[in-house]
């Protein structure tokens, strides 16, 4: 086969790292529903002991998600946060973190209520100016976490200024590229050290699985988040990481048509009198779009708005009445999901902090799916109407 790093994005979700399985030739690997490996001798294996440790259907996954990342070493976890769990792990008490204020609520609850028990200590700043994060840093930051575009307020940051910033002291930067997907950017490109998905989400693509990704460029730093994944254990099983792979073989054209819906749905929203801010990062006047255009090959399918004038009470009512998007948590499956950050997803976050970062009670999100867009809006004008 040709050299797979010279493969295009589009023919990388197909064949990257993937090659015929060794026993029969399938051309999807099979699921490897088995927990141990006969030996002929102790050690005398074929390079697979336990599933925890490694797993035939898992390997296939990691390795497309190394290519499709750009890295070179991919692991797959049981969950986002079992992916973001392994990166803090990676810390010691006394070491600092410095995080996007503006971040998955469960990311932030992970950081707050589990990780400073154990005594590392997490600052959560805007960084749409990366410059600002020079007065965090102290002797003692280790991490830098970014989540662009963000969730829910779809902010984007700077990743090549934040890499320049964290490299010249030697602080690891990770990348939460769930939003974006690689489809549309490739932090390892733009100098972060670790990017990070929740692959339940656009990787996945169809929301039946749960699974998490971290994908590195650096062996040494490879080796150590694979002891911790062998360590601490919480590994995607082989039938998710079986429909994780199939997802990810058409993630290059469901991005397109997310992207296309979402720039449709976002300029319905921003023209419909009765709504009263939209956050988008492809509009021109988003705060940060000049970034956006630099870093992102488009903009996504992730959209938060305002109705005008609104309350909880109204926003919970506009989600309540729509059909064709399913009210849930989750984002990035093929279908249409409404949430509303303040009472689901960013629940965890104590209410002032959510305010500050805009996360207000009125505030709705969208992800659009690949349906036909005028079903789409046909549905949020009956909705908001
Ligand atoms: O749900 P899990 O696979 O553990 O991934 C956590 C996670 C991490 N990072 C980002 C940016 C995320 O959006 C998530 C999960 N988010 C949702 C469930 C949600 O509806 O926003």
């Amino acid at each position: 086969m040709m050299s797979e790093k010279k493969l295009q994005f589009n023919s990388k979700t197909i064949h990257g790292g993937q090659q015929p399985d060794k026993a029969y030739g399938a051309v999807m690997p099979p699921i490897y529903q088995t927990s141990t490996y006969a030996q002929t001798t102790p050690g005398g294996h074929q390079g697979y002991e336990y599933s925890r440790s490694a797993n035939p259907t898992r390997t296939a996954l990691e390795n497309s998600l190394a290519s499709i990342e750009n890295g070179n070493y991919g692991l797959a976890f049981a969950s986002g946060l079992a992916a973001i769990d392994a990166v803090i792990k990676l810390l010691s008490p006394g070491d600092e973190v410095v995080s996007t204020n503006d971040l998955y609520g469960g990311s932030y609850r992970l950081f707050k209520q589990v990780f400073e028990k154990f005594g590392i200590k997490f600052q959560f700043i805007g960084m749409q100016n990366a410059a600002k994060i020079e007065t965090y840093i102290t002797d003692k930051t280790k991490l830098i976490w970014v989540e662009t575009p963000t969730n829910p307020m779809m902010n984007v940051i700077d990743i090549k200024a934040v890499s320049t910033l964290a490299n010249k002291r030697d602080i690891l930067l990770a990348v939460d590229n769930t939003f974006a997907t690689p489809y549309v950017q490739l932090p390892l490109d733009l100098g972060a050290d670790i990017v990070m998905h929740s692959a339940t989400k656009y990787l996945g693509g169809h929301s039946d699985v749960v699974v998490g990704a971290l994908v590195v460029k650096n062996k040494e730093l490879a080796d150590k988040l694979y002891f911790i994944q062998n360590a601490s254990g919480a590994v995607c099983g082989p039938m998710d990481s079986f429909l994780t792979l199939r997802g990810i073989k058409t993630l290059h054209v469901r991005m397109q048509r997310h992207c296309e819906n979402g720039k449709a749905i976002a300029e319905y929203l921003d023209n419909h009198p009765k709504i009263e801010k939209v956050y988008w990062p492809g509009f021109e006047d988003h705060p940060n779009h000049e970034i956006a255009k630099s870093q992102m090959s488009d903009f996504g399918g992730m959209i938060s708005f305002i109705p005008k004038g609104s309350s909880y009470k109204d926003a919970i009512k506009i989600v309540e009445k729509l059909q064709l998007f399913t009210l849930a948590e989750s984002l990035g499956g093929v279908e249409s999901l409404a949430g509303h950050p303040a009472s689901m997803t960013h629940a965890s976050i104590p209410k002032e902090e959510r305010e500050k970062s805009g996360v207000v009670d009125s505030l709705i999100r969208l992800s659009v799916g690949i349906e036909d867009a005028t079903d789409l809006i046909a549905d949020l004008n009956q909705a908001i109407e």
